[in-house]
């Protein structure tokens, strides 16, 4: 598979990874694979901003629980940048469900409820797209 040399994939450490204290253990690691940070906000995001996040989720038994919980405190807001950024950032998140992540991935060693899963990360370059321009103009990227 052809890897890009740099790409951008976009982060939020969600409110409990605040809460928890685990905003620096999960950068770290992030740091230490050897992607770089390129911007950073730290916000309580709108119920409106939420559902452009999650637009793919609307109508599922769990959508309303997602808004709730992403909305509930502030989260931390992050574009990063690598080789094969967004897979590497997956990859370095475990599955969805932080029963079924393997330990060393951040669910894995941190989370255990599926909607409350401490972060969340693009999972496509056409996500990145979407989801980075509700939170960032061009020129806080550039
Ligand atoms: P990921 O965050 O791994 O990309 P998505 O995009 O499928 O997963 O789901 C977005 C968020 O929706 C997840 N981070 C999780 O908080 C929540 N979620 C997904 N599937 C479920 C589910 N079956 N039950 C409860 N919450 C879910």
């Amino acid at each position: 598979m052809y890897h890009k040399m740099s790409e951008r994939t976009f982060v939020i450490l969600k409110p409990s990874a605040i809460s928890r204290q685990l905003v620096g253990e999960i950068v770290g690691r992030l740091e230490r694979k050897g992607l770089r940070l390129v911007q950073a906000k730290v916000k309580k995001i709108s119920r409106e901003e939420a559902e452009r996040l999650y637009a793919v989720h609307r109508g599922k038994p769990f959508y309303e629980d997602l808004i709730k919980t992403i909305t509930s405190a502030r989260v931390v807001l992050m574009v990063w940048e690598g080789r094969s950024a967004v897979e590497v950032v997956r990859k370095l998140i475990g599955s969805t469900d932080p029963v079924k992540a393997e330990p060393g991935t951040v669910r894995g060693d941190y989370g255990l409820d599926i909607t409350d899963n401490l972060i969340h990360a693009s999972d496509s370059p056409e996500s990145y797209q979407a989801e980075h321009s509700i939170f960032f103009t061009e020129s806080e990227l550039s």
